[in-house]
């Protein structure tokens, strides 16, 4: 992994209907992430924060999707901070938000590749378009916009599409899928281990099989981390949760054997929301899982 890490907070909360997650970039810093990074031997630079528009009122946009004039304006500016970064040759850890920002992560880390893969660690698999989406929310969205299905606002970000080609997607941790994300997963092959499958086979064969996966198809490799892909018992601090998650261990494991690989490109860590947070246990294990991820060993 690059030894040069930039952290850029996007403090999006326009892709779910739930206030306090545009608090999360602050409550990961405010856990240590810097120092963290840092005692691992890294260089890491703050870039701050991209700029967040305010809330639409719906009728004067999409009716069906929330906010979309604003989180496509968010996601083209995270999109060029983030390309700056990577030319200058360092690794990108975005720290949300809301999980629509992954439009604009996606659309920044993307082009130097021909087929970069991309871990979706989630309760959901965000593959939700207009017509299938049960809420509006651009959230459950980003990976259907990053694979090329969606609005043309949201879909072009970066001036060029897709981002990302199916089958160099692995989900993990899903629980929670719409009928129509169901559908699309069959039609497009996308890879997806569900909390039955890591139940079944146990998290270290499921992430030696996505590693190995990975490898042989892809030229680079982010990881979309969603808070909720964990079990909410000891990730609270998210805004939908869903029982039945991944546990800490299971996520430490995870993180380990990732980093073990090398394959990694760029990072983010999505969906903390501090207000609904029990004394900031989520930021803090969203901390402890990017320590595990870049290197650290004794846990
Ligand atoms: N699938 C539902 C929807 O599209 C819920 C999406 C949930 N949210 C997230 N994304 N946190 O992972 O509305
Ligand atoms: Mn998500
Ligand atoms: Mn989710
Ligand atoms: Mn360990």
């Amino acid at each position: 992994m690059r030894k040069q890490i930039s952290i850029i907070g996007a403090p999006m909360d326009l892709g779910q209907s739930r206030r306090g997650v545009d608090m999360g970039p602050s409550a990961i810093r405010y856990a240590g992430v810097v120092e963290r990074l840092e005692s691992l031997g890294y260089t890491v630079e703050d870039c701050g924060d991209i700029s967040i528009g305010k809330r639409e009122r719906f009728e004067e946009t999409s009716k069906v999707l929330k906010n979309l004039k604003a989180i496509a304006k968010a996601c083209g500016e995270l999109c060029k901070t983030i390309e700056t970064e990577v030319k200058r040759e360092r690794f990108p850890l975005v720290l949300g938000g809301d999980h629509s920002i992954a439009i604009g992560t996606l659309a920044g880390v993307s082009r130097p590749y021909k087929n970069l893969g991309v871990i979706w660690y989630d309760a959901h698999g965000d593959l939700n378009t207009a017509e299938t989406s049960p809420s509006g929310n651009i959230h459950g969205m980003p990976l259907a916009v990053s694979l090329g299905y969606g609005d043309p606002q949201l879909t072009s970000t970066g001036g060029y599409q897709p981002k990302v080609k199916p089958e160099n997607v692995v989900i993990i941790g899903a629980r929670a899928l719409d009928m129509g994300e169901r559908e699309f997963i069959k039609e497009k092959g996308i890879r997806v281990y569900t909390m039955h499958e890591i139940d079944r086979l146990g998290m270290t064969r499921v992430m030696t099989e996505t590693i190995e996966y990975l490898q042989e198809r892809t030229d680079g490799v982010h990881l979309s981390l969603d808070l909720d892909g964990l079990d909410p018992n000891e990730a609270p601090g998210v805004g939908t949760p869903v029982n039945g998650g991944i546990t800490f261990r299971e996520s430490h494991l995870a993180m380990e054997l990732l980093a073990e690989s090398d394959l990694l490109t760029s990072a983010e860590f999505v969906e903390v929301n501090p207000i609904l947070d029990i004394q900031n246990k989520t930021g803090k294990l969203a901390v402890d899982l990017m320590g595990s991820l870049f290197g650290e060993k004794l846990l």
